[in-house]
């Protein structure tokens, strides 16, 4: 007698819990959530090198060299660009390199590494007042690649959840997040806990978060694509003004790039990195979709987009059900690169 009595006491504290505001996150908010997340490094500069080992006499030939790396052991990285933008008093790169200021290495396996150099005349007796000085070399490597990100959304029908409920079962469902590699992280929760009522709503909130320590100052249009499952039903402003919704709008808009290569957002629609796009691409795109995608740009600030907002009605089912939300971003970034060069004077 006495095990049972308290055993509805837990029922009925349970019962009570589940409908209070949660005080460590605003109203009811869905905040547990299992999170994976890769790695944040890509593309990586190494091995920068001056030789001869600096200083370098004035009006002497130096080369600076570096490495790049992509430390990602699964996927390839696009368009690859190494561009030189400060060397001081040192000027141009000299002899075969004068024109490539701006070099290309195209794509790079994963693992792959490349070797870049540029090579220098530093400046003469004149140029630097006879005095020991040091020019700066400044320059970026750019690339090209995709951040994915995966959620799931757990329903239930209102007939299970009683039948739970009866038995003094409370269920529950925490909702995972898989983030993948990259230095843009796309991040969902959602405005209340799982498992969602079916025919119920729910928001997922999207956060777009740089975590690299090069720079991306916007979201492109056409670079943030949002797939629901297609029984989902958006609802309001599907997700806000900046994205426009339809079923399928992920196939129809890779459609439209078959043939082409030259686009940022059109590495998306490459499914096996073939650079073309082909009927295999759009076979591989995800079926079923409701697809949304942001028709402006959308502004990163201090390293945040700000919170995007999608709001669906869950579909009506039977029993228990898993469904996936995923969201990719195909983005171009900058990864710095810098070394001091100490020049001095020769004698004459
Ligand atoms: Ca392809």
């Amino acid at each position: 007698m006495k095990s049972i009595a308290l055993g509805l006491i837990l029922v009925l504290f349970l019962s009570g819990c589940a409908g209070m505001p949660d005080i460590f996150g605003g109203l009811g908010g869905g905040n547990n959530i299992n999170k994976t997340e890769l790695a944040s490094d890509l593309i990586v500069i190494q091995n920068l090198n001056v030789i001869p080992s600096p200083p370098i006499n004035a009006k002497d030939t130096f080369s600076v060299s570096f490495e790049i790396k992509n430390q990602d052991d699964l996927k390839e990285v696009n368009n690859v660009r190494y561009s030189l933008f400060d060397s001081g008093i040192c000027g141009e790169p000299t002899g075969s390199d004068k024109e490539s200021l701006v070099g290309n290495a195209g794509s790079l396996a994963p693992l792959e590494t490349d070797f870049y150099q540029w090579n220098f005349q530093a400046p003469d007796n004149n140029a630097i007042n006879n005095l020991p000085t040091s020019c700066p070399i400044r320059f970026k490597v750019n690339y090209s690649y995709v951040a994915e990100s995966q959620a799931d959304v757990g329903v239930i029908s209102k007939t299970r959840l009683e039948q739970l409920q009866r038995a003094g079962n409370t269920p529950s469902f925490t909702p995972s997040n898989a983030i993948g590699r990259g230095p843009i992280k796309i991040y969902f929760t959602f405005s209340s806990d799982m498992p969602v009522k079916s025919n119920n709503t729910i928001s997922t909130f999207l956060n777009v978060i740089d975590k690299g320590t090069g720079l991306y100052g916007e979201i492109g249009n056409y670079t943030l694509f949002i797939n629901f499952p297609e029984k989902f039903t958006l609802i309001d402003e599907q997700c806000g003004p900046k994205f426009n919704c339809a079923v399928g709008s992920m196939s129809d808009y890779c459609k439209k790039y078959s043939g082409q290569a030259d686009l940022l957002e059109k590495i998306l629609c490459d499914a096996n990195k073939d650079g073309k796009i082909d009927s295999n691409d759009i076979n591989a795109l995800p079926k079923d979709t409701t697809g949304c995608i942001n028709i402006e740009e959308i502004p990163i600030i201090k390293k945040s987009s700000p919170q995007i907002r999608c709001t669906v009605t869950v579909p009506d089912i039977e029993d228990e059900k898993t469904y996936y939300l995923s969201a990719s971003l195909a983005y171009g970034y900058d990864v710095n690169g810098e070394t001091s060069v100490d020049i001095k004077p020769i004698l004459t």
